[in-house]
């Protein structure tokens, strides 16, 4: 029996010594292995790039061996499992991430230094995996690490996109996207799993049938599309832990369409086929808006399908009774995204197990918890009626069902107020009759949580109110976090050593609230000394890159000033735009006497706009012509650079936060859901120039207001400066600087005339006006601060001791306790 053949297979594999050898010598012959045999390159003749790949694969099979061993030890012991679904994962790199989660970093630099390689440059051959976009793709990425480290049975979900997040290229100043065709030399990260596919149904129509006496629907399907699972390990650090991430690819399938086969249309109908990849070739690059576009659409279902397919096969495999599902599986939606699970499940239930409804809708109702990202209601989901009865006829009379129970319950609590049954409906009336995808969750998650404490409260005040009154219990937050393993111990590993030494351990990496430790040496000038070292050479690092990108040479004594995220008008990089003009103006007209006390700065932007976003594109347009100004006037030299980053992403991140010495997150209150970039600089002991806004405010409240440069209207006097019109209260150097935009003083005035209209009269709907003269007073205090180096770096130590409560290590555990009651299931070594 095949449970007796595995016991006599493991014996004699530990008899052997199979297991993979972690000493320098054992991974020397593996990479060597792996070069001859995976690579198919000479043992004794093999570039940088070859190298790479021969680490990888001898990386990955490290990650296999204890996959596997996670995957039959969660199994045997069958604990309640978390599925974390997402359409979005910005994983970045892998190398370096994994060996240093496996504890085997120093091991591989010393294997690879002895065949003539240098691990960091081994690793910089590596490029991103970028299947997401922005904040919300990354976090899943860190709470993936969280949740492998911290010994959770859990799995993420997604789509393997065969184009990433599209590449910035820079031509002239004016952004031009390109295609990230990211597998074009193959991906050792993954595990193909031919044996793991599911069909996946699209189109067709609903009949009845007649079931044991019983009517009941069938959904007969006009299209069908394979999903096959590529598995990418996901190791924790400091356990033998190893979680899957499975990602679900877009095949043809058999069964597709027999008929066009026997029609003798051979090549076309091959060609047909052929077009089922599309499904999952590529990422939608607009983060925030939502077109009803049908392959967007067929994604999601695409994506819910294949993953709850393979959730239920698992369920069966050792459960027969689905009323203990809830007990086993939790499912939790990032965002909206993958709500149509809730529908598929009650399709599956019903139609297919032929649970009664009540019934299935009890199971569904324990089942589901959403995270929401938004404080727009125009950046909810939309679902055209027309569109989703088309491409998924059943799921549709399925909401249309669940909403008229819920309508029903509503009119019972609320009674026949009919604008709030409007509100509240899943189904959206009007020109375009749409369903509502955040209503649907909300009525059948357990829990609908919040980013931040701030955002909670704009879910509970405004965006969901109606809802909050209705079930206050379901909305609870969960600040976000990132990893401090991706955003110290990888990207600064300098810092990382220099924080073991003073805390006197290494344990901070697995238990963050140890960094606090720091806040007892702040005030100690060896620290100090050592601290500066560190930061002085990543930034060294970073301007030889900011050299090498753009030619501009850029003097590390200057205040490193960064701005790093996707471009959106909320986040207000044109009022850093207009602050650096002011800038520029200021010392233009400065005698040499004053000039001598400017503070020097390298003013650093980065991020993508989303290609159809014109605004964010003039934005990335102004920042170019504004620096070509300032960047040849020799009479401005160093005091004041402005480069611009191209192609943002994880890697360059890694890069460029360390290097940083103020961050600046400049939203307009209560526009930023979260926000976690300021955590990562956070933790490099970055200074934060910041508004109130998102987690911000949790940060103050962390490290303190002295410890930080915070500026502009709070979340509740905006509605009232808007009001007013935040024109009016804009100080005389704002008129200026616009007025030198609007002038031409940079060039093409024309098409930046759009821009400068928005900021005038009843416009500048972000507040850029009101909020420019405490944005001034706040980058003269940072100028200040900059200055008294004592002052600096002890801010700088007190900011990375009071990042702990920022680490995803945290978010997740809160979720785990109050969101999907699961618990630590640690494979034992
Ligand atoms: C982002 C938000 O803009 C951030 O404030 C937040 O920190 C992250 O999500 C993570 O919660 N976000 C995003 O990246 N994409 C969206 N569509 C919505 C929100």
């Amino acid at each position: 029996d095949s449970g007796e053949r595995r016991g006599k297979a493991e014996r004699l594999f530990r008899l052997m010594d199979g297991f993979r050898k972690n000493d320098p010598v054992s991974l020397q012959k593996d990479i060597l292995d792996h070069v001859e045999f995976t690579v198919a390159r000479s043992r004794f003749n093999f570039d940088d790039f070859e190298a790479y790949q021969a680490l990888s694969h001898s990386i990955r099979d490290r990650l296999i061996e204890r996959w596997h061993d996670t995957q039959q030890y969660f199994k045997r012991k069958d604990p309640k499992r978390l599925y974390f679904l997402s359409l979005e994962f910005l994983m970045g790199r892998s190398l370096s991430n994994s060996v240093i989660n496996l504890g085997i970093r120093d091991n591989c630099a010393n294997a690879l230094n002895q065949l003539g390689f240098e691990f960091e440059v081994v690793a910089e051959q590596e490029g991103d995996a970028a299947l997401g976009n922005g904040g919300l793709a990354r976090l899943s990425a860190c709470q993936m690490d969280s949740l492998a480290t911290m010994d959770f049975p859990a799995w993420g979900y997604g789509l393997r996109y065969q184009y990433g997040l599209f590449r910035q290229v820079i031509f002239d100043g004016f952004q031009y996207e390109q295609p990230d065709y990211w597998l074009n030399f193959g991906n050792p990260w993954e595990i193909e799993r031919v044996h793991v596919s599911y069909a996946v149904k699209f189109y067709g129509n609903v009949e009845e049938e007649l079931l044991n006496g019983e009517k009941c629907k069938v959904w007969v399907p006009g299209e069908m599309v394979e999903a096959v699972a590529h598995d990418n390990p996901i190791p924790g650090y400091g356990t033998r832990n190893t979680i899957n991430l499975r990602l679900w690819a877009a095949k043809p399938s058999d069964q597709h369409d027999m008929e066009s086969f026997n029609t003798g249309d051979y090549i076309n109908a091959v060609i047909n086929r052929q077009r089922a990849e599309t499904i999952s070739s590529v990422l939608y690059p607009d983060d925030r808006s939502y077109q009803g576009k049908e392959l967007r659409l067929k994604q999601q279902y695409f994506f819910v399908s294949a993953s709850l397919q393979d959730i239920i096969r698992r369920f069966k495999d050792s459960h027969s009774n689905f009323d203990e599902f809830p007990d086993k599986v939790a499912l939790q939606l990032n965002d909206t995204h993958p709500s149509l699970a809730i529908p598929e499940v009650m399709r599956i239930l019903v139609d297919e197990e032929h649970l009664e409804w009540n019934r299935a809708w009890g199971i569904v109702c324990k089942l589901f918890s959403l995270t929401s990202h938004t404080v727009l209601p125009e950046g909810l989901e939309k679902v055209p009626v027309d569109l989703l009865g088309s491409l998924l006829p059943r799921h549709l009379q399925i909401i249309y069902d669940i909403n008229f129970f819920f309508m029903e319950d509503l009119k019972k609590h609320f009674g026949l107020d009919y604008d709030r049954l409007s509100r509240m409906s899943i189904v959206e009336e009007g020109a375009v009759k749409s369903i509502r995808m955040a209503n649907l969750s909300i009525v059948c998650c357990h829990t609908v949580n919040g980013v931040s404490r701030v955002h909670l409260e704009l879910l509970k005040t405004r965006v969901f109110k109606d809802f909050y009154e209705l079930w206050p219990q379901k909305f609870q937050f969960k600040t976000n976090g990132v990893t401090q393993r991706r955003w110290i111990v990888v990207s600064n590993p300098s810092l990382c050593s220099l924080i073991s030494k003073w805390l006197g351990t290494e344990a901070w990496i697995r238990d963050v609230d140890l960094l606090m430790g720091l806040r007892e040496h702040a005030t100690n000038a060896d620290l100090r000394q050592e601290w500066n070292m560190v930061r002085r050479v990543n930034k060294m690092r970073l301007a030889e890159y900011i050299e090498t990108m753009s030619g501009i040479k850029v003097s590390p004594d200057a205040m490193f000033d960064v701005q790093i995220k996707r471009i959106h008008e909320y986040k207000r990089q044109l009022l850093n735009l207009l602050g650096i003009i002011h800038r520029y103006d200021c010392i233009k007209n400065m005698n040499m006497n004053e000039r001598r006390k400017v503070v020097p700065r390298v003013c650093i932007i980065g991020g993508k706009a989303a290609p159809g976003y014109e605004i964010a594109k003039k934005i990335i347009k102004l920042c170019h012509a504004v620096g070509e100004k300032i960047n040849n006037d020799s009479d401005v030299g160093d005091l004041l650079k402005l480069v611009f980053i191209p192609d943002y992403n994880v890697s360059v991140a890694e890069l460029v936060i360390p290097g940083s010495d103020l961050s600046q997150h400049i939203s307009t209150a209560g526009h930023e859901p979260s926000g976690t970039g300021s955590m990562k600089f956070l933790m490099n002991g970055c200074l934060l120039l910041a508004t109130a806004d998102g987690s911000t405010i949790e940060i103050i409240e962390e490290i303190g207001e002295d410890n930080m440069f915070i500026f502009g209207a709070k979340v509740h006097e905006v509605p009232a400066v808007r009001e007013k019109g935040s024109a009016l209260t804009a100080p005389l150097q704002f008129a200026r600087v616009v007025r030198m935009v609007r002038d031409g003083y940079f060039g093409f005035k024309d098409y930046f005339k759009s821009l400068c209209d928005a900021l005038d009269g009843n416009g500048d709907f972000y507040l850029l006006g009101h909020d420019f003269g405490s944005y001034l007073e706040a980058q003269a205090e940072a100028d200040k601060a900059f200055v008294d180096k004592v002052k600096w770096t002890r801010m700088s130590i007190l900011s990375t001791a009071g990042s702990g409560r920022f680490s995803s290590d945290r978010t997740i555990g809160e979720y785990a306790e109050k969101t999907w009651g699961i618990e630590p299931c640690r494979c034992p070594f």
